[in-house]
C-alpha cells in the first residue's frame, strides 16, 4: 500500500544541501549526480573538517550553514567480515552520527532528509523479495545485527519525527552497492570490490588460484552507486509527504541477484585471470538472500539503468586508473 501523498516541489538548483559522507561510496555518487544535474551549492566537509560524532560541532555547522537539505550518506560500513570483526564501533559510530544529524536537521528546519539504511535490516530469513514491510519482522542476520540495529534506529527516528513533528524525512534501503570510491581494502571491503583486487592481484603475479570466502551459494542483489544517487535526488524532489508509518521508506535494488560463486566467476573473466577458484567454507556466508523489492519507488519512475557486468567493468578501470592494489 503506497501510503504518501505526492506534491509538486522541485529543490531549486541552488539550496543548500548538505551531503554528510561525502568522501564515501554513496556520498561522492550523490555529490557527483548532483553536480551532473545543475546544483550548485552542495555543501560536504570533509571528516577532518566535521567530526559527526561530535554533537557540539553538527550542531555549529547546522547553525552557521544552515543546510535546506541533508542526505545522511556518512556511516562506518563494511563488509561481512568487518561487521562481525568491530561489532562496537559499528553500533556505537552509527547511531551516533544519526542522531546528530537527524536531531539538528529537525532543530533546524530542514525541509527535506534522505536517510540510508542498508538491506541488512530486513530479517535473516525473510521471505524474498523483502517488502518495507517486513522490517522488525524476525531476528537478523548475526554477523552484522548491530549495523542493523542502528540502522533500523534510524529509520525509526526519521518515522518518529515525522510523526511528531510533522518533518517528511525519508529512508531509503539500499541493496549491495559498489562503484567508485568503494573500500577495496581485504580485510574491511565488501566482497565485489574485494574480488576485483584479488583477481586483479593474482593476475599480476601469477598466482595459480584466488580464495573466496564462504561456499559461494548465497545470494545478492548488486546496484551501482550511480543508480542509487539517482534515486535519492528523485526523492529529494519528490514532495512527497508522510501519512501512514511506512510510507517514507523505499528499497532502491536492480531486481538482479547473482551467486557468490557465479559474481566470482564473472569478476574473475572480466579481469582476465586465467587461475582457478577456492571456497573457503572456513568464512561465514551471511544471510543466504537479500532481494528487495523496488516496486515502490520504481512506481515513481525510478529504474537501476546500469547492469551488472557493465558496472563491474567500469569500477575495474575506476581501480586500475586510482593505483589501488599492487600492480
Ligand atoms: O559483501 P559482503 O562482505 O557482505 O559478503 P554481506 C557477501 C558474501 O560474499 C558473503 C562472500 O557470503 C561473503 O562470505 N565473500 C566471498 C566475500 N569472498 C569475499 C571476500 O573476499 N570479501 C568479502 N567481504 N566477502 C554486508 C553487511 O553483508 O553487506 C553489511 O555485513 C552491509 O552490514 C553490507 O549490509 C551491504 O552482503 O554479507
Amino acid at each position: 500500500m503506497m501510503c504518501c501523498v505526492m506534491m509538486n516541489r522541485l529543490v531549486d538548483k541552488n539550496a543548500r544541501i548538505f551531503v554528510a559522507g561525502g568522501n564515501g561510496l554513496v556520498g561522492s555518487a550523490v555529490i557527483r549526480q548532483l553536480e551532473k544535474q545543475g546544483y550548485t551549492n552542495i555543501l560536504s566537509p570533509s571528516h577532518g573538517k566535521l567530526e559527526l560524532m561530535d554533537r557540539v560541532a553538527v550542531e555549529k555547522f547546522f547553525r552557521t550553514h544552515c543546510p535546506e537539505y541533508v542526505v545522511l550518506a556518512a556511516a562506518r560500513v563494511g563488509g561481512i567480515h568487518a561487521n562481525n570483526t568491530y561489532p562496537a564501533e559499528f553500533i556505537y559510530q552509527n547511531l551516533m552520527i544519526q542522531n546528530h544529524v537527524i536531531h539538528e536537521s529537525w532543530r533546524h528546519n530542514v525541509s527535506r532528509l534522505i536517510f540510508l539504511g542498508s538491506s541488512c535490516m530486513y530479517p535473516k530469513l525473510c521471505p524474498q523479495p523483502m517488502r518495507e514491510e517486513d522490517l522488525m519482522t524476525g531476528l537478523l542476520e548475526p554477523t552484522n545485527s548491530p549495523y542493523a540495529m542502528a540502522k533500523i534506529t534510524g529509520v525509526e527516528m526519521c518515522r518518529s519525527y515525522n510523526r511528531q513533528y510533522g518533518t517528511s524525512y525519508i529512508s531509503v534501503i539500499p541493496t549491495n552497492l559498489y562503484g567508485p570510491n568503494d573500500n577495496f581494502d581485504l580485510e574491511t571491503s565488501h566482497v565485489l570490490p574485494a574480488l576485483i583486487r584479488k583477481f586483479h592481484e593474482a593476475k599480476m603475479s601469477d598466482s595459480p588460484s584466488v580464495v573466496v570466502w564462504g561456499t559461494g551459494s548465497p545470494k545478492r542483489e548488486f546496484l551501482h552507486v550511480n543508480d542509487l544517487a539517482d534515486a535519492c535526488i528523485l526523492l529529494l524532489n519528490s514532495g512527497l509527504k508522510a501519512i501512514h508509518k511506512d510510507s517514507m521508506i523505499f528499497n532502491i535494488g536492480s531486481g538482479m541477484e547473482i551467486s557468490i560463486g557465479e559474481l566470482a566467476g564473472l569478476i574473475k573473466s572480466i579481469v582476465g585471470y586465467e587461475g582457478t577458484i577456492i571456497f573457503d567454507p572456513s568464512k561465514p556466508d551471511g544471510t543466504p538472500r537479500k532481494l528487495v523489492d523496488s516496486s515502490r519507488v520504481n512506481a515513481m519512475g525510478w529504474h537501476s539503468k546500469i547492469q551488472l557486468a557493465d558496472g563491474i567493468i567500469k569500477t575495474y578501470e575506476w581501480f586500475l586508473n586510482n593505483n589501488i592494489g599492487k600492480r
